[in-house]
């Protein structure tokens, strides 16, 4: 079996009590384990994550050999950075053996053409246009953002920061986003506005893929293209607990974790 999960937001300020949560999360690895070649985790794994030049994350211990009794297993572990772990320089893929990905990629995965990616910052060309003022705003403002966490020289001067500084600016802004996005959630905007759709849909014209994969959204989709491609976003492991599961012969569904008998 090969498994995709995302947005376990690990760590999360907002969450009552993270360390339940995380053990939950690391339990749901470790059973994926058992059948799983390959694990994808699509993006925000972490609430925050950031390696600093003279100090380590110091949190997630338990994921870290969660993660590493995978690999050293055989399981191939991929770790897609997301908008709130895409701060890694190399200390993460030594601790844990996974492979990183900072950018989508286009796979080829139980004979099946697959583009995975978190989401964040994935457009059609024309999209923009379509949505209304306050939400053009809103895109125009997560871009901005995004190319500042993106812009290397920024990221070489945060990481001088003494880590408690970092880190609590890091958290403060991750736990903030969460509240936000409880608060008021974005529903799916339907097949013509919702933004990964409409990416997958142009790249369509061009590319075929079996699927397309993703995290970032916090909504549970599977889709049904013209083209028969299917789009898949995978919900998250926060709130609704779910996450995909691809069989040996390509056959893909998503999937929802019992938390009541966990
Ligand atoms: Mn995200």
């Amino acid at each position: 079996m090969v498994y995709f999960l995302s947005d376990s937001h690990i760590g999360s300020r907002a969450l009552t009590d993270r360390h339940a949560h995380e053990q939950l999360i690391c339990s749901l690895l470790s059973d994926l384990g058992r059948d799983a070649t390959a694990i994808y985790l699509l993006g925000d794994i972490f609430d925050f994550w950031f390696e600093y030049l003279w100090q380590q994350p110091q949190e997630y211990t338990l994921t870290l050999s969660t993660l590493r009794q995978l690999t050293d297993k055989g399981v191939d572990v991929h770790f897609f950075t997301g908008n709130h772990d895409l701060w890694t320089f190399g200390e993460l893929a030594r601790q844990t053996g996974m492979t990183i990905h900072r950018q989508h990629e286009e796979l080829v995965i139980n004979n099946r053409r697959c583009f995975l990616a978190h989401g964040d910052g994935l457009m059609s060309t024309d999209a923009l246009r379509k949505y209304p003022k306050h939400v053009r705003r809103r895109i125009r403002q997560f871009m901005f953002i995004r190319r500042i966490f993106h812009c290397r020289p920024l990221q070489m001067l945060f990481r001088l920061l003494p880590p408690a500084w970092g880190n609590r600016f890091g958290y403060e802004w991750s736990r903030k986003s969460r509240l936000k996005e409880l608060a008021r959630p974005w529903p799916y905007k339907g097949e013509d506005k919702e933004e990964l759709v409409l990416f997958a849909k142009e790249k369509e014209t061009t590319t075929h893929f079996d699927y397309y994969i993703f995290g970032h959204r916090h909504i549970e989709l599977d889709l049904q293209l013209a083209t028969s491609a299917r789009v898949i976003i995978l919900g998250d492991l926060f709130k609704l607990y779910s996450y995909a599961a691809m069989d040996d012969n390509g056959n893909i569904e998503l999937r929802t974790l019992d938390i009541q008998n966990n």
